[in-house]
């Protein structure tokens, strides 16, 4: 089996897996490494001490794997039914979490594309997986292997699927054929930039994440800055994907594992605000929730 061969082989299997997107790139230095130094200089990371602490892994992903010479990224869509689209504006819990935690479910899959690979594609190689679990900036990845391009609101953009895609690699030692990248198709609109209330989208590309009400939810661990406003939400935010166009004519999502848990789908603010620690550790059980410590879910309800 050739280069191309390999490639085709693996993109046909993650397909076949469910993945909606799949591509290839040299295993180099990400491309916007500096940006990313500059970005933490700024303070913008604000809590998110890991991203200080494990900053030289992220320059070159060969201090993860010894070796590696190809980055595969994978794309699965968690883009919510039409008839769910309504929860989008009233639903305290942002979409990525609606369903079952989508490190389980990406990596599942990822694990599959591994046998797969090492069984029938290259069984000398080395392969390590990732979704949202190691130091590589995924984005910068999926943008060089031709997923999509990094759009004004900084997450990846695919023009028929949009954004509310979870990413996920496998690093790999084997040479492989690689992908080009696509063209910027965000062009002269701003939807997302208007859109945010905090803005925390201080430039085309640029978040301030210590304004990012996601940030604020999820990452923050301290109490919040005085006269914090988090626009309904408990955990997560949506604004800056539901108006983006791409995303309005998306294809919904396929993925059981994404569809809207009941108990999500009947949440309100008021019950979220009265959910006793027990009740709220029975919410998040394997569900992306689960990294928010109850504290912190207290005080988001006292900040909505
Ligand atoms: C840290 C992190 C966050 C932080 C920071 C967000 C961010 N934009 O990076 C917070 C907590 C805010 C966050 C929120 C969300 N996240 Co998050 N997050 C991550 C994580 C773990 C690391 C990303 C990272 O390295 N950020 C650091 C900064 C520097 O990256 P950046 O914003 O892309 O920065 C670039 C620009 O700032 C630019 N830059 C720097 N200086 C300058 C100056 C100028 C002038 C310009 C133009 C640019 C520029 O260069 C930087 C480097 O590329 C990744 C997983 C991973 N390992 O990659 C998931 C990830 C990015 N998150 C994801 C998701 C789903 C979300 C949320 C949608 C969840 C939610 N519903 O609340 C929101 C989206 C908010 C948003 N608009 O980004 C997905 C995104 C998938 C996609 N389609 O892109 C990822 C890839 C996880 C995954 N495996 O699927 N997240």
């Amino acid at each position: 089996m050739n280069a191309t061969e390999r490639s085709q082989n693996l993109k046909a299997k993650a397909f076949e897996l469910g993945f909606e997107l799949a591509g290839l790139s040299p295993a180099v230095p990400p491309s916007r490494y500096t940006d990313f130094l500059h970005w933490l200089s700024k303070g913008y990371a604000g809590e998110m001490g890991y991203l200080e602490r494990r900053k030289e892994e992220r320059g070159d992903p060969q201090r993860l794997l010894p070796g590696a010479r190809s980055i595969l990224s994978v794309a699965l869509s968690y883009n919510p039914s039409p008839e769910h689209y309504p929860l989008l504006e009233k639903n305290p819990i942002s979409c990525y979490a609606w369903g079952r935690d989508y490190h389980l479910v990406v990596s599942e899959k990822l694990e599959r594309l591994k046998e797969y690979f090492l069984s029938d594609i290259d069984p000398g190689a080395q392969v390590k997986t990732y979704v949202d679990t190691g130091p590589l900036l995924e984005k910068d990845y999926a943008a060089a292997a031709g997923l999509g391009w990094i759009g004004k609101n900084t997450l990846l953009l695919n023009k028929k699927f949009g954004s509310f895609l979870f990413l996920g690699e496998l690093l790999i030692t084997t040479e492989m054929a690689c992908d080009e990248p696509t063209d910027n198709l965000c062009r002269t609109c701003t939807a997302c930039m208007d859109a945010c209330p905090t803005q925390a989208l201080e430039e085309p590309g640029l978040l301030n994440a210590t304004k990012c009400i996601s940030y604020l939810t999820l990452e923050h661990r301290s109490g919040l800055p005085a006269n914090t406003r988090l626009h309904g939400y408990l955990a997560g935010c949506d604004l800056c994907q539901t108006v983006c166009p791409y995303n309005a004519n998306a294809p919904k999502g396929r993925e059981e594992g994404f569809q809207p848990r009941p108990e999500i789908l009947g949440l309100t603010w008021e019950a979220g605000r009265t959910m006793t620690a027990e009740e709220f550790k029975r919410f998040t059980e394997n569900s992306a929730l689960e990294r928010v410590k109850y504290p912190m879910w207290v005080r988001n309800t006292q900040s909505s």
